[in-house]
């Protein structure tokens, strides 16, 4: 028991709940050191002198003395390597069968006694003792796998491996899911294991919710992102670089890679950061597309207590004329908080409400955790234990389903890595529905059982299905949230085909962006927290998973007014926009903070409203490209160094530069642009970049930039589309995507690309394809800033 084992424990002694999650633990730490077999004395092992190679579509073997490599090219230019004869399948990352090989990659001797694999943006040269470079078409090396090494216990079980690697001295790390501390992520180790960090966190926090082993190299050579199709729990060390300043003595960035078992394979992506995460997409599948009202303004709060209250909050907003489209339901609207269940004395008609809120355009979202209160009478345990042969629920090496503690008291698990298990519990969402819910909210699916000392999860021995194969909890444990999701999105699609599902989740694991987005956690009220919420944003974007966004105003105590609008406006801008709290925090109503934060909250909401056709067209960009919403200034820049450091900025889409205020008492700020023009949205001033700039970001506002040539749908004052257009430097053409659609379903949106042009002093604005004028009213911008010509 360690020191913060100890703090909880006696945080929790005292309580009825306290004195369980003591018993509890003591119960899985039993089952653990009953049922899993101590490592004993292991071997190690490395490949060994290369001694021959076979080609194969798309690549080949090629064999060493202990082991051998597989290398395959696919069609679209992933690369996948791997060791001791592992294949692309299983894999809960991608979504169903590997791609194709690319047959024109072949296997070929290299000069210096390896092999090669040649595709079109990538050679893979593998070395006598089995180090892997991947090397850019022009020689250039964009990583260098050492060999790796394997310890396999003697008595038998997994072996566990590391891969060391290389990168330039200048490239910079991004990834691994969701890490508080990032974007850029610093020298240290950052573990695989999707973890509740309890109550809240910050940026020193690690590992949160949804870990996964995606990293995003950026460098002068390139940028890459490497997989390791992995899901057993791991750790990745990284080390910046260092330049030797023109000295030729460059110290490389290093990476390792540590897995307690499974599988070492490897799928390795290319290109300009859009084109790996258009790749990254085509092998892990397309971001789930959002109903539009998904991209409006969202309230929720652990603990609204009543229906009367939900009135009182909505009503709220529509008094003050503050846009509201989403309001959440936390865990208390459950009866004695079992899932799939409503206290019927404090909501006595939740389908009347929500059709009573709907009329004012309010949806509700409900919240779902995966735990069943382990009590015969229990509808969903009831129905859960005739799932199958053995019943739905998670089972220890014995048999018996493994117990946890969370909120109801003592809980089963369902197994969502069992197929039928998945089936079983989607098909419960048809309650969800029947109370006129419109999405879900999924929770404490790392999953959680809470815990006095140890690993606030299951225990590592207990059994899981995974897909008929069979294995433990440590190969289950960080796809538990993923294969939640996609049984929830499943269930959801088969109750109500038309709809798109909307359903963001808690935990997840690479290619969670198939069934929907995540959102923050508990992230601590304060400044840092506002930080690591943008940090979270960035940095799940860059895995793949593109909707998200933070609690605005953080999850506990009260926020000063200041820091609560400061969330606010930078929330406004994130593909998530929800104020949520804890049962026990301040409140987060915009009005509860004085009429000037009321004001200032209101106009980011009203331009939010405004926004909408705009995120509308990022949400499919991204189902399309796998282009994140919000982007790293980098995005189009990859090259510039200045940009690539940058953490206080974003990009959201192509056309906008959003400048957050993170600091206290801060009313103006540096803002780094990338190249070409931007303008201040606020005061229309044109500044030139790439270079750095001070704006105004009083109380009112965060600075937004527009890039010059942008072409970006709105909402007109009568609330009918509308393009606002940038005015495009002399000499240069600038132009946007539109995507329009019905707001949900699944009818075909079809991009519509625009251009923009400065003739004779005037803005044209063409759609590509089209002649004459564009349909909607088209709003010019940027004409009359100070630094025009
Ligand atoms: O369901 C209650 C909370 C929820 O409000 C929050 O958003 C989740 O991240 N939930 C965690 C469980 C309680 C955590 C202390």
């Amino acid at each position: 028991m360690d020191g913060r084992d100890l703090l909880r424990s006696v945080k929790m002694v005292g309580s009825v709940q306290g004195m369980r999650s003591v018993r509890s633990a003591w119960r899985h730490r039993r089952a653990d050191a009953r049922e899993l077999v101590p490592r004993g004395a292991e071997r190690a092992r490395v490949p060994g002198l290369l001694v021959s190679a076979e080609p194969e579509p798309g690549g080949g073997v090629v064999r060493f003395a202990r082991s051998e490599l597989r290398i395959r090219v696919a069609v679209g230019g992933a690369v996948f390597w791997s060791w001791d004869g592992a294949g692309p399948l299983p894999s809960y990352a991608l979504p169903g069968a590997a791609p194709e090989p690319d047959t024109r990659a072949r296997l070929e001797p290299d000069t210096n006694g390896g092999w090669q694999v040649v595709a079109e943006r990538l050679t893979v040269v593998v070395s006598r003792h089995g180090a892997v470079e991947l090397r850019t078409p022009g020689g250039v090396v964009l990583r260098r796998e050492l060999p790796p090494r394997w310890w396999e216990p003697v008595a038998g079980g997994a072996a566990r491996w590391v891969q060391r690697s290389e990168v330039p001295a200048d490239a910079r790390f991004f990834g691994l899911g969701g890490r508080a501390g990032g974007p850029r992520l610093r020298e240290g180790t950052y573990r695989l294991w999707n973890t509740d960090p309890g109550g809240r966190f910050g940026p020193g926090d690690d590992p949160l919710y949804l870990t996964m082993p995606v990293q995003l190299v950026v460098s002068d050579a390139g940028t890459h992102l490497a997989f390791h199709d992995n899901s057993w729990p791991g750790a990745v060390t990284l080390r910046e670089g260092e330049e030797g300043a023109g000295s030729g003595h460059d110290r490389p960035g290093a990476c390792e890679v540590r897995m307690e078992g499974g599988p070492l394979r490897c799928w390795v992506v290319v290109g300009t950061p859009a084109r790996v995460l258009r790749g990254w997409t085509a092998l892990t599948g397309a971001p789930a597309l959002p109903p539009s009202w998904a991209l409006g303004p969202q309230h929720a709060r652990w603990g609204f207590g009543s229906e009367q209250e939900v009135r009182r909050v909505v009503a709220g907003y529509r008094d003050r004329e503050l846009p509201l489209s989403v309001l959440h339901l936390d865990i208390d609207h459950y009866d004695a908080h079992q899932v799939f269940t409503v206290d019927r004395e404090r909501f006595p008609d939740l389908p009347g409400l929500a059709k009573e809120l709907g009329e004012a355009g309010v949806r509700l979202v409900s919240i779902v955790d995966p735990a069943v209160p382990a009590s015969v009478g229990n509808a969903v345990f009831d129905s859960g234990a005739a799932v199958g042969a053995r019943g739905a629920f998670v089972r220890d090496a014995q048999g018996r389903p493994v117990l946890g503690e969370v909120w109801p008291g003592a809980c089963v698990y369902p197994d969502f890595t069992d197929p039928l298990v998945r089936e079983w519990w989607g098909s419960l969402y048809e309650e969800r529905l029947a109370q006129g819910f419109s999405g879900v909210w999924h929770d404490m699916n790392e999953p959680v059982s809470f815990s006095a000392f140890g690993d606030p999860t299951l225990p590592r021995s207990a059994r899981h299905s995974l897909e008929g194969v069979g294995g433990d909890h440590r190969e289950a444990h960080n796809v538990y949230g993923l294969t939640m999701a996609r049984a929830g999105y499943e269930g959801l699609l088969r109750l109500r085909p038309d709809a798109r599902p909307f359903l963001f989740s808690r935990s997840g694991w690479a290619g969670m962006q198939r069934y929907g987005g995540t959102w923050s956690g508990d992230v601590a009220t304060g400044w840092p927290g506002l930080r690591a919420s943008l940090a979270l944003v960035l940095g799940l974007g860059l895995c793949g998973v593109p909707y998200s966004g933070p609690d605005v105003g953080g999850f506990d105590g009260s926020p000063s007014p200041e820091l609560y609008l400061r969330w606010f406006q930078l929330g406004a801008y994130m593909p998530l926009f929800r104020t949520h709290a804890a049962i026990d925090a301040g409140r987060r109503e915009p009005w509860e903070f004085g009429p000037e934060v009321l004001g200032h909250a209101r106009e980011a909401l009203r331009e939010r409203e405004r926004l909408l056709p705009y995120f509308v067209t990022l949400a499919h960009l991204a189902r399309l490209t796998g282009a994140p919403y919000v982007r790293p200034l980098w995005w189009g820049a990859s090259g510039d160094r200045a940009l690539r450091d940058c953490e206080d900025a974003f990009l959201l889409g192509d056309a906008l530069l959003v400048a957050p205020v993170l600091e206290e008492g801060a009313v103006r700020r540096p803002v780094r642009l990338p190249p070409g023009r931007w303008y201040d949205t606020e005061t229309g001033r044109a500044y030139e970049g790439p270079g750095q700039v001070m704006v105004d970001a009083p109380l009112s506002r965060i600075p937004v930039l527009a890039r010059a040539g942008a072409v970006i749908p709105v909402r007109g004052a009568d609330g009918a589309p509308e393009l606002e257009v940038w005015a495009p430097r002399p000499g240069r053409t600038g132009g946007g995507l539109v995507v329009r659609d019905a707001g949900d379903g699944w009818g075909r949106a079809e991009p519509e690309r625009y251009t923009s042009r400065l003739v004779a002093g005037r803005v044209v604005v063409e759609r590509d394809g089209e002649k004459g004028a564009v349909e909607c009213p088209v709003r010019v911008r940027g004409l009359a800033g100070p630094a025009q010509p």
